[in-house]
């Protein structure tokens, strides 16, 4: 059905120049440092050669005139992600501000555009500030518009998509079990007429067949410039279940209607899946009532050249490798990524950890504190319909350089204001999200659990390197059973472990930090049947999927971590099919030993 929200992509006829530019010059100058280019973007490829890649400023520019659908509605632009902080300028007019690479922000700007002739849109971009979270941590901050923009326009009435989140809908499910589940969709809608409206709010549930499970039509009068949220709980007979193994995935269509005449004014779709999990310090995790593996890998957005600026469909390439190795959960790290990727999550079927970039270490400027809250809460509010998640993240290894660099009192200090941060991120976390789980990783280190962060989460993940790092790799073992000892109440994730290689090196005598693709084997080899095999380990998530660009890393020529299970341009390291082996128990030629040679060759004894 033609709905009138209308969604235009503003990937094309961009202009960049590197560098400050004086008022009058980023407006109308036409000088040669203005180079054509599209979105997504990013002028930090040199990242992968120079450790001193380029963080400053830069600007962007395009010029747009509205079509004649456009003209009398309510306009919003919208960013997927600018890489760190943006300035939005249309006509030379300040729009507004956002500080954080790696969520979506949505501008209304209805007064800002000439309805008639042009408009001059204008973008800084900066990715070298310093209450921006990540402040450091071991990858590339590339800077630039890497994700897609989009020119988004809705009548009077519509889903309010101001808020930054998920389009004013939010869905949440209770009570799931294989006999009936209960969903509650929460609805805001804006009615911006100068005049009272009366309109039919809708929520179709349309499953993977197209089938229409159940419709609603509620009939609501709203007064001018009036803002008003639903809450509306259903329940679905016998609600066909989603897991790795079958991602039944429903969608929701909400919809306004005038309801005089039912023409259609805005539709917003979102995914809708009925499962239930839980964490438990001994048995681990359980999916759908049943013990569940979490068998997973992180993932950096970057691909070699391009940098973060990946198209949609590099993202689901790797998703489809991820899931074709037979993997059934991802660490979406170190920051919330593409909605492509989340979208390809729900589908293909792969359990969420999804986080925030607090890493190694948090500065002293005050508003970091609140850059992490925002970027926190834009998280959870968009991606929130998605039922692949089941746990968020907000920090990462925090006490890493705090240890390496003071002693003593300052210390102390230093890590009252970390707990500080966790206890305030942990709470908006519960308050933006109280059916999930919450998550920190640590590195290797009993100072976590002596300074207090493990009582904090729900779930610890440990970073654990013991055979790359520190020279053996039963310590691997050897740590994490006596955190299972010492603490039997708390879930645990093996957050990191990983091994580098290079397709160039070979060893008869594997060591770590050789880079052999033999020693990389090794690691694996010992770390994997551990976590298969001990119950209370919930799962592990390997480091990395895929070799990453690490402008601070000197070990490698192109600057990268390479630890990945592929290569940056995904052609699979022999690992990959380690792990296949392991995962894939669907695959029944992996299997050697047993395997019917017999049947196969007609051959009998
Ligand atoms: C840390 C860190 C990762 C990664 C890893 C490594 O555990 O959390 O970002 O870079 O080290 O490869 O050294």
């Amino acid at each position: 059905v033609a709905s009138q929200r209308q969604i235009k992509s503003f990937n094309d006829g961009w202009q960049f120049s590197k560098g400050e530019k004086m008022e009058n010059e980023r407006t109308m100058s036409s000088d040669n440092s203005w180079k054509t280019v599209s979105i997504p973007h990013t002028w930090n490829t040199d990242a992968y050669i120079s450790k001193d890649y380029y963080r400053g400023v830069s600007w962007y520019r395009k010029s747009f005139s509205l079509s004649k659908e456009e003209k009398d509605k309510n306009l919003f632009l919208r960013f997927e992600g600018v890489n760190q902080s943006a300035t939005v300028y249309i006509n030379g007019k300040l729009v507004g501000e956002h500080k954080g690479g790696y969520t979506s922000f949505t501008f209304d700007i209805s007064g800002f555009c000439n309805r008639e002739g042009n408009n001059l849109l204008t973008v800084k971009v900066d990715n070298s500030l310093a209450d921006i979270p990540p402040i450091s941590g071991d990858f590339s901050i590339f800077g630039g518009i890497y994700r897609d923009v989009w020119l988004v326009s809705v009548p009077q009435q519509h889903f309010d998509l101001s808020d930054n989140g998920s389009d004013g809908i939010y869905i949440d499910t209770d009570n799931v079990s294989e006999k009936s589940g209960s969903y509650t969709v929460k609805s805001t809608v804006v009615n911006n007429a100068p005049n009272k409206a009366t309109i039919k709010v809708s929520y179709t549930v349309v499953d993977i067949n197209r089938n229409i499970v159940k419709t609603e039509d509620i009939k609501y009068s709203l007064t001018p410039g009036q803002k008003k949220t639903f809450s509306n709980t259903y329940i679905i007979e016998q609600p066909l279940l989603w897991s790795p193994e079958t991602p039944n995935l429903y969608t929701v269509e909400a919809v306004i209607k005038e309801a005089s005449t039912n023409k259609i004014l805005d539709i917003v779709r979102s995914p809708l899946g009925f499962r239930w999990f839980s964490f438990d310090g001994q048995k681990g995790f359980s999916l759908n009532g049943k013990p569940y593996k979490l068998r997973g890998i992180c993932r950096h957005q970057d691909q070699m050249p391009l940098g973060n600026a990946l198209t949609d469909e590099a993202h689901r390439r790797d998703m489809q490798l991820i899931k074709d190795m037979g993997a059934n959960f991802i660490r979406i790290s170190h920051y919330p990524q593409d909605k492509a990727i989340i979208e390809q999550c729900d589908k293909l079927g792969l359990l969420v950890w999804e986080e925030i970039p607090v890493i190694d270490i948090i500065p002293e400027e005050e508003s970091f504190g609140d850059n992490c809250e925002t970027a926190l809460r834009e998280m959870i509010r968009q991606h929130y319909n998605h039922p692949s998640i089941i746990m968020w993240g907000y920090m990462n290894e925090i006490l890493l350089v705090t240890q390496r660099k003071h002693k003593g009192l300052e210390l102390d200090a230093l890590v009252k204001r970390e707990l500080a941060l966790a206890r305030r991120l942990e709470n908006v976390l519960k308050e933006e999200d109280s059916r999930r789980y919450s998550v920190m990783a640590f590195h290797g280190s009993e100072t976590y659990n002596q300074a207090g962060f493990q009582d904090i989460v729900d779930v610890v993940g440990w970073n654990l390197y013991q055979g790359w790092y520190s020279d053996n790799l039963s310590q691997f073992d050897a740590f994490i059973k006596k955190q299972a000892s010492d603490y039997p109440k708390k879930p645990k994730i093996i957050s990191e472990y990983g091994a580098g290689s290079d397709r160039r090196i070979h060893s008869l005598q594997p060591q770590r930090f050789d880079f052999s693709i033999e020693y990389q084997q090794e690691y694996i080899e010992h770390y994997l049947p551990v976590i298969e095999r001990e119950p209370y380990i919930a799962g592990a998530t390997y480091w990395n999927f895929i070799d990453f660009g690490s402008a601070q890393r000197d070990e490698s020529m192109p600057r990268i971590n390479n630890k990945g299970l592929v290569y940056a341009d995904r052609t699979p390291k022999d690992v990959y099919y380690y792990f296949k082996a392991n995962f894939r128990q669907d695959i029944p030629v992996l299997h050697i030993a047993s395997y019917d040679w017999d049947k196969r060759t007609g051959i009998s004894a």
